[in-house]
């Protein structure tokens, strides 16, 4: 699925790969390029999720349907475009197919799938340090997936999305093409208002979060308790992510000063505390889940190093199987093994 698509297959049935594209899940993007038929339901073919269009799923037919016909045959050329929603699309051609079953392919896309460690679940990690990661799981391990979930822009953002298994009728709430900044904290009062008995988190960066964390006022004013997660590498970390790797680490205009902002948002009258290690953490994640009102934790993450990037990355421009995959040097791994390498 995209990133806006998430929430409409459930994570629990055994053919949802996860997420794909520049920070997608390895099976998902490989699945893709190796497939002889994608059907593109309400997708655009975003460069964020195509990789280099001319070497995109070159063996694959493409049926593609959308409501907005402008989409269709704009970026990937397709055999079939449908212009039509979805609804009534599928179950015209349900009704036109019979079931199949294909155990190779199947049984390949495991593999690719068994070799990942995203959304495992994580076990014996070394205390002392905190990977984002690590958050979102935490964030997920506690609600069983059951929270509306409003992410900022960024790296938290495709963390979140990596990590966070949204099921069905939970929505996860982004700001997809626009990738607007600032988008999580009052993105997350709406939805609190929507929901009003909902468990709402909103997962922001350092640097999105100071673009409208003047909303917090509305917080506290209209009572809504927003569990705000803050995650914070002291810079713009999914840009300076690509000075990094791709602009030989010139960091410019990409670290941040920021607040103390357990103390700002005090002084709102908002709840807060931080975290700097896993079972900070948790339990940090634990007590903001009791608490009545809106609340805040700030999670103190690295600025620098592997562990501060966002793993698998397809580069701008590369065909969408060239993923990077976290060099092989980080923590213990999530379920045992030596690294943290997706292949
Ligand atoms: C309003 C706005 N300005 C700039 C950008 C470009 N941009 C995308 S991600 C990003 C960095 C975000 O930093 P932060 O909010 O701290 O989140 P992190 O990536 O560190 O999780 C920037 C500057 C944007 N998407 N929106």
């Amino acid at each position: 699925m995209t990133l806006l698509g998430k929430g409409s297959f459930s994570p629990s049935h055994p053919l949802y790969l996860g997420m794909m594209g520049m920070h997608g899940h390895a099976a998902a993007n490989h699945a893709i390029q190796e497939a002889d038929l994608l059907i593109a339901l309400g997708m655009r073919f975003d460069d964020r999720v195509t990789g280099n269009p001319a070497v995109y799923a070159l063996q694959a037919r493409k049926i593609h349907i959308d409501i907005d016909a402008a989409e269709l045959n704009k970026l990937i050329p397709t055999d079939v475009d449908v212009h039509s929603d979805l609804l009534p699309a599928l179950a015209e051609i349900t009704e036109r197919v019979r079931s199949k079953r294909h155990e190779d392919w199947v049984g390949r896309i495991e593999e690719w799938r068994s070799q990942s460690k995203v959304h495992d679940t994580l076990h014996n990690q070394p205390n002392e340090v905190l990977p984002a990661p690590h958050i979102v799981n935490e964030i997920y391990a506690a609600t069983r997936g059951e929270a509306v979930i409003v992410t900022d822009v960024g790296q938290n953002q495709m963390w979140t999305a990596q990590y966070y298994a949204t099921e069905c009728s939970w929505p996860f709430l982004s700001s997809g093409g626009l990738g607007t900044m600032g988008f999580g904290l009052p993105a997350a009062i709406g939805a609190q208002f929507a929901r009003p008995d909902a468990e709402v988190w909103a997962i922001v960066g350092d640097g999105g979060f100071q673009m409208s964390l003047h909303e917090l006022a509305t917080l506290v004013q209209e009572d809504l308790p927003v569990r705000i997660a803050l995650i914070n590498n002291r810079c713009l970390g999914m840009v300076r992510q690509w000075q990094t790797m791709f602009y030989g680490g010139r960091h410019e205009a990409t670290d941040l000063w920021n607040p103390d902002f357990v103390r700002l948002a005090e002084a709102y009258g908002i709840e807060a505390s931080r975290a700097g290690s896993l079972g900070g953490a948790r339990t940090a994640i634990a007590e903001a889940r009791t608490h009545r009102g809106p609340v805040l934790v700030e999670f103190e993450v690295a600025r620098d190093g592997e562990l501060s990037h966002v793993y698998p990355m397809v580069p701008a421009g590369a065909a969408l199987d060239a993923m990077i995959h976290q060099s092989p040097i980080a923590v213990q791994s999530p379920v045992g093994r030596s690294s943290w390498t997706e292949r």
